[in-house]
C-alpha cells in the first residue's frame, strides 16, 4: 500500500521540494500551506502520479489545525509521515529593538504550530504503533547567533520537542527525527526581511548556499530507512557554512 504523507508548509522552498520528491517516491500526499494558488498548483503538477489532497489553514490557529486534519477524506485519513515543515523568521534585529509582534508570530508558528500538528495527528499514530515525524529544525536550534534571539529560541524549541516526543513515543516504535539545515536559499530571508528581495538576497551571496532540494533529497533518505533504523538528528550546512557566522564568502 502507498504511503501517505503530510507536508506543511508546502507552498515553497523546503516543504514544496519535499512534496516533489515525495510524488516521484511514488508516495501520496496531504499538501498543508495558506496560499491556496499554490495549493491548486501542486496538486495540478504532482496530481498526475499521486493522489494529491491540499488543506489550507494557518498553523497557527488551533481549531483550524484541528478542523483541517478531521477533514481529511478516508483515502488519506491515515498518515504515515507527518513533515512538520512551517515556520520562518521574523525581522533580525537585537533584543532590545525587537518587535513583539514578530517574537510572537515566530513562537506561534515555529512552535506552537508545530505542536498543534503534531497533537492533531499522533492519536491515530500511536493507536497503530506506526508513523514516522520529520521536524524540521535549523542550525538556529543548535546555536545562537547575533540578532537571532528569538528565531533562534524557537529552533532551540523545535529541538527539544524533537527529543521529548523521541522520548515519549519510543513506546509505541513511532519514528522522530530531525532535520536541522543551515542556510538555504528559499523564501525565509524575503519573509524575514519583510518583502525586501535585495536584502534578502545578500544574505546568499558570495557562495554557494543550499537548495531546497538538497534538503528535500536528505528528508527522502530518512524516511526511506529500514523501519530499525531512525535518523534522530541531523545537521546539514552548505560546505561554505560553519557555523551560524562563519560563512566563507568570494564577493
Ligand atoms: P519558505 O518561506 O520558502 O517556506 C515556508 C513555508 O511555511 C511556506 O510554505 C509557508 O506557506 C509555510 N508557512 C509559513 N507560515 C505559515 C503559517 N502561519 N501557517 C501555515 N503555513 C505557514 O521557507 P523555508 O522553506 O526555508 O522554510 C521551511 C522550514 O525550514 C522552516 O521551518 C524554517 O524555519 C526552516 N529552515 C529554513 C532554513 C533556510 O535557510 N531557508 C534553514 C533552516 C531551517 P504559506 O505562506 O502558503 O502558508
Ligand atoms: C535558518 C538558518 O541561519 O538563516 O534557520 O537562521 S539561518
Amino acid at each position: 500500500m502507498k504511503k501517505t504523507a503530510l507536508i506543511t508548509g508546502a507552498t515553497s522552498g523546503i516543504g514544496k521540494a519535499t512534496a516533489e520528491i515525495f510524488a516521484k517516491q511514488g508516495f501520496n500526499l496531504v499538501l498543508c500551506g495558506r496560499r491556496q494558488d499554490r495549493l491548486e498548483e501542486l496538486k495540478e503538477k504532482l496530481g498526475q502520479s499521486v493522489e494529491i489532497h491540499t488543506l489550507n489553514f494557518d498553523v497557527r490557529d488551533r481549531d483550524a489545525v484541528f478542523a483541517a486534519v478531521e477533514s481529511l477524506p478516508k483515502a488519506f485519513a491515515q498518515i504515515d509521515i507527518l513533515v512538520n515543515n512551517a515556520g520562518n523568521a521574523h525581522g533580525l534585529d537585537p533584543i532590545d529593538k525587537g518587535s513583539i509582534d514578530d517574537w510572537e508570530a515566530m513562537l506561534d508558528i515555529n512552535v506552537k504550530g508545530l505542536l498543534y500538528m503534531s497533537k492533531a495527528i499522533l492519536p491515530q499514530m500511536v493507536e497503530r504503533k506506526a508513523g514516522h515525524i520529520i521536524n524540521i529544525g535549523s542550525t538556529a536550534g543548535k546555536e545562537v547567533y547575533p540578532n537571532g534571539n528569538v528565531y533562534c529560541a524557537s529552533k532551540h524549541a523545535v529541538d527539544a520537542i524533537n527529543q521529548g516526543m523521541r522520548i515519549d513515543l519510543n513506546a509505541y516504535g513511532i519514528r522522530v527525527g530531525a532535520v536541522n539545515p543551515g542556510l538555504v536559499q528559499t523564501e525565509f530571508s524575503d519573509v524575514r526581511f519583510k518583502g525586501d528581495t535585495d536584502k534578502a538576497s545578500k544574505v546568499y551571496q558570495g557562495f554557494q548556499p543550499l537548495k531546497p532540494e538538497d534538503i528535500a533529497d536528505i528528508i527522502l533518505f530518512v524516511v526511506t530507512r529500514p523501519y530499525h533504523v531512525n535518523i534522530a538528528d541531523l545537521v546539514v550546512m552548505p560546505t561554505a557554512q560553519a557555523s551560524s557566522t562563519i560563512v566563507k564568502k568570494e564577493l
